[in-house]
C-alpha cells in the first residue's frame, strides 16, 4: 500500500489497482488559437501544469502502471456535439470552425492533438470525450472495471470544469480520487484554489488533493519498501490474468511476458484486448 501525506487525510492506494488519468493536456485548451483562448480567457496560467504532468507521466512509465489520456473532441459533422455546447456565449470561433490549429475541438485536427510534452507513449489510452466528464458516453468505465483500477490519480485542464467533472462521475462510480495539485491549471487561478477546496471539503467529499512532492515521497518510500524495483513481467502477467479472469497457456505465456518486459506496460496488453459494447450510450445532435 502506498501512503500520500494528502488532504483532507493519508490517500492509500495499492499500485496494482491505480491508473493515472490525464485530462484535455490539448494544443486547443494550452495553445494560443485554441478553443480556450477563442472564449477570451487568458491561457498563460496553463503552463504551470505542463512540467508537473510530465513527471507524473514519467513516475507511471518508469512503473509501469496504467496512463490513461482523454481528449474533448468531437467528430467532424458535430452529430455529438449538442447545439447548446456550441452555441453558447459568444467566442470569437465555435467548436468545429476553423482557426489557426485546424477546426476547433474537431478529432483529428492539430489543435485536439495533446501537446507534445504530455504526448501518449506508445501503447497508452486515449480516451476522444464528448462532453466534460470522461466516462459520458465513453468506454472509460468498462476499460476501468477491465484493469482492475480502484484508485485514480488526476493531472490536466481546466481544474474546475473537465477535472473536477470526471473526478466528480469517478467519485460517484466508488474510485477513490486523488488530484496532484501542481499538475492541474485553470484559466482563473481563483477557481482553481476553490476547486481543490470543493474537492476535499466535508472530509473528501469528490477526493484527495496532494502536492507532486508528496506523492513522489510515497512512492519512493514504497519502492524502498518493496521487494524490488525491477521492473517484473511475470507478476504483472499474473496480475493480468487476475483482472481479466483467464489463463494464459503454458506456450504463450513466455510470449506474453517478453512482449511485456519489453515494453514494460502491462497495461497496453490488457488494453489490446476488444471491449465488448458497453459505451454508454451518446446522443446523436442534428449539426
Ligand atoms: C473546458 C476542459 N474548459 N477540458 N474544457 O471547456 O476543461
Amino acid at each position: 500500500m502506498v501512503r500520500v501525506d494528502a488532504a483532507p487525510f493519508a490517500f492509500e492506494f495499492e499500485p496494482e489497482h491505480t491508473a493515472l488519468i490525464v485530462i484535455d493536456m490539448q494544443r486547443d485548451f494550452i495553445e494560443p488559437g485554441g478553443f480556450g483562448e477563442t472564449l477570451g480567457n487568458d491561457i498563460s496560467h496553463m503552463e504551470r501544469a505542463i512540467g508537473p504532468t510530465r513527471q507524473l507521466l514519467d513516475l507511471f512509465r518508469k512503473k509501469g502502471w496504467p496512463v490513461i489520456h482523454t481528449r474533448e473532441t468531437h467528430a467532424e459533422d458535430l452529430s455529438d456535439c449538442p447545439p447548446a455546447k456550441r452555441e453558447r456565449g459568444t467566442p470569437s470561433l465555435r467548436i468545429g470552425d476553423s482557426g489557426p490549429m485546424g477546426r476547433i475541438l474537431i478529432r483529428g485536427e492539430p489543435g485536439a492533438e495533446i501537446i507534445s510534452a504530455c504526448a501518449p507513449a506508445p501503447g497508452e489510452t486515449v480516451i476522444d470525450k464528448p462532453g466534460k466528464g470522461a466516462f459520458y458516453a465513453t468506454d472509460l468505465g468498462a476499460l476501468l472495471e477491465r484493469l482492475g483500477v480502484r484508485s485514480l490519480v488526476f493531472a490536466g485542464v481546466t481544474t474546475e470544469v473537465c477535472v473536477q467533472t470526471t473526478m466528480r462521475e469517478a467519485n460517484d462510480r466508488g474510485y477513490e480520487c486523488l488530484l496532484i495539485e501542481e499538475a492541474t491549471e485553470s484559466y482563473f487561478p481563483e477557481f482553481k484554489a476553490a476547486t481543490l477546496k470543493m474537492i476535499r471539503a466535508q472530509g473528501g467529499i469528490v477526493g484527495w488533493t496532494a502536492p507532486l512532492a508528496s506523492f513522489e515521497k510515497a512512492i519512493s518510500a514504497w519502492t524502498g519498501e518493496s521487494m524490488s524495483t525491477e521492473f517484473d513481467a511475470k507478476s504483472h502477467v499474473a496480475h493480468m490474468e487476475k483482472v481479466m479472469g483467464l489463463t494464459i497457456e503454458e506456450d504463450w505465456r513466455p510470449v506474453v511476458e517478453a512482449h511485456i518486459a519489453a515494453t514494460q506496460n502491462a497495461a497496453e496488453f490488457v488494453l489490446s484486448f476488444p471491449l465488448e459494447d458497453d459505451v454508454e450510450a451518446a446522443p446523436v445532435f442534428e449539426a
